[in-house]
């Protein structure tokens, strides 16, 4: 039977002309393979040059098919269409050569197409290609149903197990009796003498004995003073620290065996003091507190991993406070120690967090094949066959530094996450992961064409190391919902690894389920001692804010390029990293080919270096030679000013003068997986433009706390920017509305004091996950990892030594 003919019901027979037409058109630009942004920016195109009314390109059912389509490809005279017809679901169809019949095809199908078209030798039907299929492990967990609910995993885990507490007594109940029974820490007991409860029933008329009894006393009673009473009881400190928390921590454990309402085993075990250690993983290095910007991938990573750590030790210390126990809480971020780190502490074994009380930063060595200690910085793409035996040295010291297992272990990017993954497995402790960036997104077509990028990327170890970890770890924390599962017209960061290949080397059919509950947004927050309101006059320091004022807009340095004509014009300002993705030079020349804006705005760029012999990077390079060329071709001079990058403490006074100049922010990258400096404008009170691709276009909402722009084009960038900066004319007030949208934003969503309570909720909750749930599914999962790590990933991750 021949498959069915879906053309008429996708496209109304009025409509199938134009759709017709447009595609004859797109076959026209000679393109093998379009991504969404091309596909969309051809049909705006085409809907202009076929005087089309102005709603059509939105409106119309051809519009609105298209903006969901994330990728066409062109075989031969055929049109494959991806079709995202709702977040993270697809359908596939094939387009004939005369466009008149759309037929369904099957993921593999797809996939054997992609294999055969880019890579010219590989066989029509790649049947030979390993297929990785993650799928059938899903079975063993629950499932989220709604979309919606994507990334509040532990809503969905609440409401599942107090249900189960609920439904199945017998079983759920005895488990979080056994489970609160084996707590301790650091040796002591904690909450239940198991010797005096031994049974449920015990407990539960112990529990309501001592709820009764407590109800008599003073709530503001220490906990100390009731000691002996409820250890004659069988409870053991961890309860609260006063009479008043003791009984409502009690009385919600009560009421989660009797009445379980979803929101209580949360608020529950949200108060067990259940963590005091923590490791933070991020082997790549060039971790430090000072002087490590500058490196092509040591910007927000470790910014985010020293705000989070602050967070998480005050998040303990005020928890062990409730909690009325004296327990020192620990964290430790393990990263590598690299002898030769210029002016930087990386060649140290430990260092203190500042703004810590017992946080530190542990170093351990890089061994190559030979057992020698590798002495040089080596870039996060080609740090893969050192992690096994990272690994296995962390490992030791973790043990050795904590006298013990940790209880969280936190990983950050691929490699962080797979050193997470191997700890975890060998240690048996929860592990948190947390991408930071997923790569695949970055770099577009980085699956298809991984062999051409192999020599300096190494994707295929990356990726494969990403697909281990997102399976394998207890609970994922995103910094947005777009980074899980996207938005209603864009690919999310962890969807784009559902179904993709990689010709020659694999072709994964189910790489990821997006509807797991491991899944949970946390964003992150910034530091409110550096990023504050540049309206709060009284904590600004005036002899910083005079250096700044003159560094930024006049002064002559051999460091700095580039003068204003008129210093008084507002700034259009930019920080960052000076590599590629970050597109500093698009943004240089959207302004460049902009009459209006260089007439009404100077731009000051704060990124790299202005010397290119002062760079070792081979992309910087390249983007400092653009840099020049611009400024020339451009005639710039007289309109931009170009600092090297700024150092971390400097950089919220940096934001703050800059505002005091009625300029505005922008982050011009091609893609952003979050976007700290985005934050980090906003909280200062800066309207700030960000990218469209990905997380600034969940932290701004468009037009009212910021703007996003599609930094795919500078014309289109340029355009973006002026309708803001002309819209002043009008309304005089409009910066002051944006300003002020954007800070509450900030307030309302992003702190880490909300963070850290949240990643606790998360760690308990998905711990009590672990121990209830079956290990059947999670043993096949083990060993299937087990077999791609030892027979794909390890080996290809050793060839590269060579
Ligand atoms: N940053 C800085 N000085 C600079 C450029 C960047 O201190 O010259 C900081 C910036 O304040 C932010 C971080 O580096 O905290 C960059 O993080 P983001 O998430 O924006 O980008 P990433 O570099 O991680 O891709
Ligand atoms: C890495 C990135 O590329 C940024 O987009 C994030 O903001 C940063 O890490 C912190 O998560």
């Amino acid at each position: 039977m021949s498959p069915t003919n879906l053309i008429s019901k996708l496209i109304p027979e009025a409509e199938q002309q134009d759709f017709s037409d447009f595609i004859y058109y797109l076959t026209g630009t000679g393109s093998k393979y379009l991504l969404r942004n091309d596909i969309w920016l051809n049909w705006l195109k085409w809907c202009r040059e076929n005087d089309k009314e102005s709603d059509f390109a939105e409106n119309s059912a051809v519009g609105r098919f298209l903006a969901r389509v994330p990728e066409m490809l062109f075989p031969d005279s055929i049109v494959l269409i991806l079709h995202r017809y709702t977040m993270a679901r697809y359908n596939i169809y094939r387009l004939s050569a005369d466009r008149k019949q759309m037929q369904k095809i099957s993921v593999n199908r797809y996939l054997d197409y992609k294999d055969a078209y880019i890579c010219d030798n590989t066989p029509r039907s790649n049947r030979d290609a390993l297929e990785l299929d993650f799928l059938p492990f899903s079975d063993y967990a629950p499932t989220i149903k709604n979309v919606k609910n994507v990334g509040n995993g532990i809503s969905f885990l609440n409401r599942y197990m107090s249900s189960n507490l609920f439904q199945k007594p017998e079983d759920w109940g005895r488990d979080l009796f056994e489970f609160l029974r084996i707590h301790r820490i650091n040796g002591e007991q904690l909450l239940v003498n198991p010797d005096i409860l031994d049974s449920l029933d015990d407990f539960l008329s112990a529990l309501e004995e001592t709820i009764d009894d407590l109800g008599n006393h003073d709530e503001n009673l220490p906990h100390q003073k009731l000691k002996p009473q409820l250890k004659s009881r069988g409870f053991e400190p961890g309860w609260g620290n006063t009479a008043g928390r003791i009984r409502e921590t009690m009385s919600l454990l009560h009421a989660l065996f009797y009445e379980p309402r979803s929101a209580d085993l949360e608020n529950f075990i949200s108060r067990v003091p259940m963590i005091s250690k923590v490791a933070v993983l991020t082997p790549h290095g060039w971790f430090a507190q000072e002087n490590v910007l500058g490196k092509p991938d040591t910007g927000g990573q470790v910014i985010y991993i020293l705000d989070q750590v602050r967070a998480l030790e005050a998040h303990m210390i005020r928890e062990f406070e409730l909690a009325g126990i004296d327990v020192t809480p620990r964290v430790l971020v393990v990263t590598r120690l690299i002898p030769n780190s210029g002016n930087t502490t990386c060649n140290q074994p430990k260092e203190d967090i500042i703004g810590t009380e017992h946080a530190y930063i542990l170093r351990i060595p890089f061994y190559d094949s030979q057992g020698a200690i590798v002495q040089d910085w080596v870039s996060r793409f080609k740090i893969w066959p050192y992690l096994d035996r990272f690994a296995r040295d962390c490992e030791r010291e973790l043990l050795a530094e904590f006298e013990g297992r940790p209880d969280l272990i936190i990983g950050n990017y691929s490699d962080g996450n797979l050193v997470a993954t191997l700890l975890s497995d060998r240690m048996n402790v929860i592990q948190c992961t947390i991408a930071h960036a997923l790569e695949k997104t970055k770099y577009l077509f980085s699956d298809l064409y991984w062999k051409e990028m192999e020599k300096d990327y190494h994707f295929s170890c990356q990726f494969t190391a990403d697909l281990l970890s997102m399976n394998k770890s207890d609970f994922i924390i995103t910094s947005t919902y777009q980074e899980i599962a996207g938005t209603e017209t864009r690919f999310g960061q962890y969807e784009s690894y559902q179904f993709y290949t990689m010709p020659g080397l694999y072709q994964v059919v189910n790489g990821i389920n997006l509807f797991n509950p491991k899944f949970n947004v946390v964003p992150p927050g910034v530091d409110e001692d550096n990023y504050f309101p540049y309206t709060e006059t009284h904590r600004r320091s005036a002899s910083q804010q005079a250096y700044w004022q003159t560094r930024l807009f006049s002064e002559q340095s051999g460091d700095v390029h580039g003068y204003l004509e008129n210093p008084d014009k507002p700034p259009l300002f930019t920080m960052a990293r000076l590599d590629r993705i970050k597109n500093i030079t698009g943004l240089v020349e959207a302004f460049g080919m902009h009459p209006e804006l260089k007439k009404h705005c100077n731009l000051v760029v704060a990124a790299g270096t202005i010397h290119i012999e002062n760079s070792d990077d081979a992309e910087e390079q390249n983007e400092i030679r653009r840099m020049y060329e611009l400024i020339a071709a451009h005639d710039l001079q007289g309109h931009i000013r170009w600092l090297p990058s700024v150092s971390k403490a400097e950089t919220g006074e940096v934001y703050r003068i800059i505002a005091d100049s009625r300029g505005m922010f922008v982050q011009p990258a091609l893609f952003e997986a979050f976007g700290l400096t985005v934050l980090e404008a906003m909280q200062c009170g800066l309207p700030t433009f960000g990218p469209i691709f990905g997380g600034p276009s969940e932290i701004i909402e468009d037009g009212k706390s910021g703007y996003l722009l599609n930094t795919s084009q500078p014309d289109l960038m340029a355009e973006g920017i002026w309708r803001f900066v002309s819209g002043f004319a009008e309304d005089p007030d409009k910066w002051h509305q944006v300003s002020e949208k954007g800070m509450a934003r900030i307030r309302e969503k992003y702190t880490w004091a909300r963070y850290s309570h949240k990643l606790f909720s998360l760690t308990k909750l998905y711990g009590f996950w672990r121990y209830t749930e079956s290990r059947e599914g999670m043993v096949k999962l083990d060993r299937y990892c087990d077999l791609l790590y030892h027979l794909l990933l390890k080996p290809r991750a050793e060839a590269m030594e060579h």
